[in-house]
Formats: C-alpha cells, structure tokens, sequence
C-alpha cells in the first residue's frame, strides 16, 4: 500500500461537502477527538512505566472496577471536548448520567450530544493487549439554547451524524463515518499525525472468522450454540477460525479487514447482553453497515432499537453481512428472544 500523505485534517477539510454542520464544527469535533486519543495514545503506549495499571479504586455504574487509563481516557476525551465547545453534552461509560455542557456564555447553543466509550477492554491493559476508544455523535433534537435533555441521548442509532473509534493496538489507527463510507487513519507517532491508510474500508460479505467468549457456552440461547456447531463442522469452507481478543474494538478491526463475525448474546450472567446500545453498539452497527456489514440483536437490526435507557445493554451480533444473516437464521428458530423491543421503528 503507497503510503498516504492526505492527513485527517486535509481529509476533512477536502470532504467538508459531506458534513451537513456549518462554521466546520464537524471539523472541529473530529479535530478534538483526534487530539484526545493522541493524548491517551501516549498514556497507552507506556503505562507499564507510569503508575497508571491497575485499578482506580473507584466502581463505575455498570459495577466494574474502573481501570486508572478508564478514568484518565474518560477525563481527556471529555476536557477536549468541553474546551472546544462544540457539544452540549456528553454521556460517557465511565458517567452515572450525561453531563451538560455549557459555553463560556453558560448557554447550550452547540447542536451535538457525543456518547463514548472511553477506554473499551480495559481489562487488557494489564497484561499488554490492545484497547480501545469508541464515540458516537448525534444532533440534539431539544431546542438549541435550552438545558440538554436525556432525550437528546436516547435516539435510535440510525439517527448518529458520526460514529468511530480508535485502536490502540500495534499502531494507533482512529476510524470513523460520517454517513459516507468508512476511512481508517494511522498515527505517525514521529510526527504526530493520523494519516489516511485505510481508504474506504469495507467488511468481506463473508469470512472464515468467529468472535466470541466460548467460556460462556451452556449459557447461551440455543441459536447460539446451533450457530456455532455450524462454525465448527467439518463441511465446505468450515471449520471457521475462533478468534476472540476480548477487546471488542480489535475484534471488530480483524474482523472487518479479513471478514467475520463478532457475537455478544445474552446468557444467564447478562440476560440483555453485555455491551451497551449507546456507546459500544449503536457506532460500531454504524461503522458496520457504511462498511457494508451487519449488525443486529440477533433478531432486528441495532440501529433500529430505541434506547431507553443511558446504560442499556442489548444482544450484540455483528460483522460480515452474510455471517450474521446465518447466524440469524438460527436464532429465528427460538423466537423467545425475539421482540426485544416493542417500540415501534417509526
Ligand atoms: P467478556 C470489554 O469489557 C467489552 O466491553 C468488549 O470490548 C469485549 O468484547 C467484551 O466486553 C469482553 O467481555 O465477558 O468476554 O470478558
């Protein structure tokens, strides 16, 4: 692959069409995103020799032990995007609830609300295995000008302007969509900057690759298991390749440039599921579509699910189009768990 010489910053500003925002307050939220992560990425990069492994001490709202680089990322993410003033608020993982934002006016006159994840599969940092950020933008539907609403946050996920994250894995790469495809872009740790090295990234419509905790198997729905005999029987192309880094971000990035599938079910530990609709699904069944993927509940499609609540989570099943339409074929076998949400797709 030549190597790409159009920065984040060049990109932007030459596809500004794309971004409905005016007065590039896209440009600007993306701009402090990138700062942000090239911020955590140093942090990252050399937290064996800083006291920053290990727990925090403190417990975040899902009842886990937050990491030291869950609530460092979580600060960072979160000044950067206060001292730009581009949003009106923020709800984040590390968060009980969203946080209101105000100008230097103490007014709301930003249109966009940002939902993160600042630091997911923080259990590997201890033991040296890549992590993520994952972040999601949407425009606030209460009027600019008043006091940002929960339900600014809780819109379907196809209502997102923006959706990406950033792995921080063997190189640093921040990828994201704006609605127009998917573009991967690579930290030059010399200079500094993230450069387009992944134009276009589209998942293969199938794959020989299967992300998932098999430690959890008699827990799982029968769907599951009936979906992953079929990943395991010897026939055709099968048996597939079980690769699970328990880090969702790179599980998803291996999975989109070779083609696979990523499954997060229910089981009798997290009956909705583990990962959170807002900030870990939501975006990456964003990114997933634009690539020309999938991503569903294991019966309807995620961005169509409306949130109820900040910290819900929701059966996650996502990648290679063709892999999740299997998987789907044996879920609609058990139709117990279909339903999930009865609210309406308007
Ligand atoms: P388990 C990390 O905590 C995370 O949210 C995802 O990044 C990852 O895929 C999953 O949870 C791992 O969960 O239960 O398999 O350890």
């Amino acid at each position: 692959m030549k190597h790409s010489t159009v920065t984040l910053g060049e990109y932007i500003i030459d596809n500004q069409k794309h971004y409905k925002s005016t007065s590039g307050e896209f440009s600007r939220l993306i701009s402090s995103i990138k700062l942000a992560a090239k911020i955590v990425n140093h942090k990252v990069n050399k937290a064996g020799l800083s006291n920053i492994l290990g727990a925090a001490g403190d417990i975040n709202i899902q009842g886990e032990a937050q990491q030291k680089l869950d609530v460092y990322a979580n600060d960072i993410f979160m000044q950067t995007l206060v001292n730009r003033e581009i949003v009106c608020g923020i709800a984040s993982e590390e968060e009980d609830d969203f946080v209101t934002i105000k100008g230097k006016h103490q007014t709301n006159e930003n249109k966009y609300v940002v939902l993160i994840d600042p630091l997911d599969g923080s259990s590997n940092i201890d033991v040296n295995v890549s992590v993520g950020t994952i972040f999601s933008v949407y425009r606030r539907i209460t009027p600019i000008g008043t006091p940002v609403d929960k339900m600014d946050f809780l819109q379907r996920g196809s209502q997102q302007v923006c959706a990406g994250y950033v792995v921080y894995g063997t190189s640093t790469m921040l990828v994201y969509t704006s609605g127009h495809g998917v573009n991967g872009f690579t930290l030059n740790p010399a200079i500094g900057s993230f450069y387009l090295s992944h134009p276009d990234m589209k998942f293969p419509e199938t794959g020989n690759i299967y992300s998932i905790n098999e430690g959890n198997y008699v827990h799982f729905p029968q769907g599951v298991k009936d979906y992953l005999k079929y990943c395991q029987e010897e026939v055709d192309e099968r048996p597939y390749t079980s690769r699970y880094i328990g880090s969702l971000v790179s599980d998803f990035h291996r999975n989109m440039i070779k083609g696979g599938i990523y499954m997060y079910p229910t089981s009798t530990k997290s009956p909705k599921g583990k990962l959170r609709i807002l900030y870990e699904c939501n975006p990456m069944a964003f990114l997933a579509e634009q690539a020309g993927g999938k991503a569903s509940d294991g019966y309807m499609r995620i961005m169509d699910i409306k949130p109820t609540e900040l910290h819900q989570r929701v059966p996650f099943f996502c990648g290679s189009i063709r892999m999740v339409e299997k998987a789907e074929t044996f879920m609609a076998q058990y139709p117990e768990g279909a339903n999930y949400n009865d609210e309406e797709v308007e």
